[in-house]
């Protein structure tokens, strides 16, 4: 069983970060994987009236037919892809957390991001764990409380996010756009859907 790192919320929430979990050939081997393995998504996002494209690539896997509402869009899992399958078997057995899905997110360069939001769907209930993989380049991530606090990461290849506790509640968080970065990241967060 791993120690827990210290939590990088000050109140409100928990957020443990796990860092460089693979070497850099076993982390290029999970990406290539899992890009040649999932069935991406086109969910266009409907704001204000206007239709826009996601603002990243997106995939959902995980127990086939498991479904899970998500920005509005509804999703159905078409079963697990087998690199995705293995990092769930891998964090139930090195963590204890128990998932069901897999949200893939691509960021293909710096101008994909992902706006202030919670993860606070009824299908996840109330107080999730969620677990969130990192490859490819390093993102500045934020958390930030409903009263304005704000909580700055960095999140690098063969990172291990873990959100537990209230943090869905208090917190809101974003991966905002950095025009200059070229290189594409990966993410994918391990989600227990009810
Ligand atoms: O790419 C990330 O690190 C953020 C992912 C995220 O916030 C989400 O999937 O809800």
């Amino acid at each position: 069983m791993r120690s827990l790192p210290n939590n990088l919320l000050p109140y409100d929430g928990e957020v443990y970060l796990f860092e460089n979990l693979f070497t850099s050939q076993k982390s290029d081997q999970i990406t290539k994987n899992i890009l040649s393995e999932v069935s991406w998504r086109d969910d266009k996002i409907t704001m204000f009236g206007k239709t826009y494209p996601q603002a990243r690539k997106v995939a959902f896997h995980g127990d086939p037919g498991v479904d899970y509402i998500y920005t509005r869009i509804k999703m159905i899992s078409p079963g697990w892809t087998p690199q995705l399958k293995k990092l769930n078997i891998w964090l139930r057995k090195e963590f204890q957390l128990d998932f069901n899905t897999a949200l893939v997110n691509y960021y293909r360069d710096g101008r994909d991001h992902m706006s202030w939001h919670r993860d606070d769907e009824p299908e996840l209930k109330l107080n999730p764990t969620i677990a969130s993989l990192n490859f490819g380049a390093s993102r500045d991530f934020f958390f930030r409380h409903n009263e304005g606090e704000k909580v700055a990461l960095n999140l690098k290849q063969g990172d291990l996010l873990v959100m537990k506790g209230q943090t869905q509640t208090f917190w809101k968080h974003s991966l905002p756009k950095r025009l200059k970065l070229k290189e594409p990241r990966l993410n994918i967060t391990f989600r227990k859907i009810y």
